[in-house]
């Protein structure tokens, strides 16, 4: 398959595009890099070196003989080299990863607020309205959250996107209907996620476009085989109180000697998944599209769910870190339960990496061997929801 990685040199894109490429499909990553850019903004650096995109795409070709194209576009504003691109190339899929993904770097000021707004949504439905210029029946793959749900504690396990209801219609009796699940976003970063939805839900409705949309819950973990077979492959690990999300900033912690920084009383439960695991479900999806006329296809792409104070005890256990509870920087409710369904994934063969299995690998390997690169001065989380 020909597919498209927007967002291919970030996080979760950078390992898509290498594992899509070790599979033999044909690769071409759009990213216009704002994320580096970013990183300048804030003064910091991924924990790990990662090199420059020519240097990477370079380095696979010599590690594995392969080819990965690459086009620096903004998708919020190059929308006719888009449809360009599409016309041009005519990928069997597009995956959609290229949004600005930190709640606390979505909440810092109304410069920020708007700028995550203005990049995610006009990115998403960017990309929407040139698949429908460009007259291809393109796959549409896109990373959404978990957090469009809201973390719920009424004990009701999370579907995979629709709620099941039954409307009690005059003259009629009770008839059923899936609803898409009423959405409650924690942050302004999240709160895009919940309108991509409908604008996916649009498309998919007049345009029959085919879309998957994955709710993916919080990624830790750094490498995967392909990111491992050469250091200049390396993927990012954001550990900042922006970017770095709370098991790998507690793993990265524990390796410089910096107490965990619980938020409140850590009460919070999140779903997680392993890079690896993101890779792999990626594959699953693209390899997997929705039939043309069907509705948005939801997937819950998460393994685990973890409440945040069990996570910092699990890490002060391995290493012998200390617990530093905090005053929460976020608007959030102090303690929730939270059960989601992910049988998809599971029907469709994902083999889960647990957090046992991974925990261990990833503080010797990565945070332990990096640690001197780090900036002590970047882990506070200074982004307010609520100013003082
Ligand atoms: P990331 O910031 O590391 O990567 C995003 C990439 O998209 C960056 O390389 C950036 O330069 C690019 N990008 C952003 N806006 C762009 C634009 N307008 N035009 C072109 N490129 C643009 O983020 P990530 O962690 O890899 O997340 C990828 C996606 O997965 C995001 O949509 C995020 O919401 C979602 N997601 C991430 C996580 C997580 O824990 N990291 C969890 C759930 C969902
Ligand atoms: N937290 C701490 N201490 C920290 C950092 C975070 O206690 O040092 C807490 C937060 O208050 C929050 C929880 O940990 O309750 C998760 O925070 P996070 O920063 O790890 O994750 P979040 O802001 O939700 O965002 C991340 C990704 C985002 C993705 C989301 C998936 O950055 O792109 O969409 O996870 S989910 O959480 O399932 O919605």
């Amino acid at each position: 398959m020909k597919v498209l990685i927007l967002g291919g040199d970030g996080f979760c894109g950078w390992p898509t595009a290498l594992h899509l490429s070790d599979l033999g499909h044909d690769i071409i990553i759009v990213d216009n890099l704002s994320r580096r850019d970013i990183d300048n903004e804030l003064s910091v650096e991924s924990l790990t070196p990662i090199s420059p995109i020519q240097t990477r795409i370079k380095a696979w070709k010599e590690v594995s003989g392969k080819t990965l194209g690459f086009e620096n576009l903004d998708l919020s504003k190059d929308y006719a080299e888009l449809v360009q691109l599409l016309v041009k190339e005519k990928p069997d899929a597009v995956v959609h990863f290229a949004e600005q993904r930190a709640a606390p770097y979505s909440m810092k000021s109304s410069w920020h607020k708007r700028y995550t707004v203005d990049n995610n949504i006009s990115a998403t439905n960017n990309l929407c309205a040139a698949v429908v210029e460009s007259g291809l029946d393109i796959h549409v793959v896109h990373l959404g959250t978990m957090g469009v749900y809201g973390y719920s504690s009424v004990g009701l396990p999370i579907p995979e996107g629709y709620l099941p209801v039954k409307l009690d219609v005059p003259n009629k009796g009770l008839v059923d209907q899936d609803i898409l699940y009423p959405t409650n976003p924690g942050s302004i970063y999240h709160m895009t996620k919940s309108l991509d939805q409908i604008i996916f839900a649009y498309y998919a409705k007049n345009d029959q476009m085919r879309v998957t949309d994955l709710h993916q819950g919080i990624v830790w973990g750094t490498q995967t085989d392909q990111t491992k077979r050469d250091e200049r492959l390396i993927n990012r690990f954001d550990y900042d109180g922006d970017y770095g999300t709370v098991l790998n900033r507690f793993l990265m912690q524990a390796a410089v000697g910096y107490p965990l920084t619980v938020h409140g009383t850590g009460g919070q439960t999140r779903a997680f998944i392993h890079i690896k695991d993101t890779v792999r479900c990626i594959e699953l999806a693209v390899t997997n599209p929705p039939a043309k006329g069907n509705k948005v296809h939801i997937m819950n792409q998460v393994t685990e769910t973890h409440r945040v104070r069990d996570l910092a005890k699990l890490v002060s256990e391995l290493t012998g870190a200390t617990i530093k509870p905090m005053d929460n920087p976020r608007k959030e409710d102090a303690e929730n339960d939270l059960i989601v369904r992910n049988d998809n994934f599971l029907k469709l063969g994902l083999n889960p990496t647990k957090l046992e299995a991974g925990l261990l690998e990833e503080v010797k390997e990565i945070a332990e061997k990096y640690k001197h690169r780090a900036d002590l001065t970047r882990i506070p989380c200074e982004s307010l929801w609520v100013k003082k």
